[in-house]
């Protein structure tokens, strides 16, 4: 049994749980539907991103398959989730936003 020096038995210091939470990254995917214009309207409008930024973000879901909105805590990150596919429900388009971890 762990004794130190003197002969004391040592304790496990319990560590202080300073661990950040962590971070997650909302992500647009593309489909063959959703018009392009209304794509940039929900990064503009949603992630309050430039007209150019929006274009460019637009443009990577569309070439590549996948594209990232922006990283936020897993709250702020799962009501942007919600927020964004009930409004292209609403507006009877496919376009799915997602999240996974950081
Ligand atoms: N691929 C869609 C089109 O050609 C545009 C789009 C871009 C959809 C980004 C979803 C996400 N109209």
């Amino acid at each position: 049994p762990n004794k130190d020096s003197d002969g004391n038995i040592a304790l496990q210091e319990a560590q202080p749980q300073l661990k950040k939470p962590p971070l997650y990254k909302v992500i647009l995917l593309n489909d063959d539907f959703t018009p392009m214009d209304f794509v940039v309207e929900i990064l503009t409008d949603f992630f309050n991103m430039s007209q150019e930024k929006a274009t460019q973000v637009m443009l990577q879901v569309h070439t590549q398959g996948v594209g990232v909105c922006g990283t936020y805590s897993k709250d702020v990150a799962e009501t942007k989730v919600h927020i964004v596919n009930n409004y292209s429900r609403e507006h009877h388009h496919p376009l799915m936003c997602a999240m996974e971890e950081a």
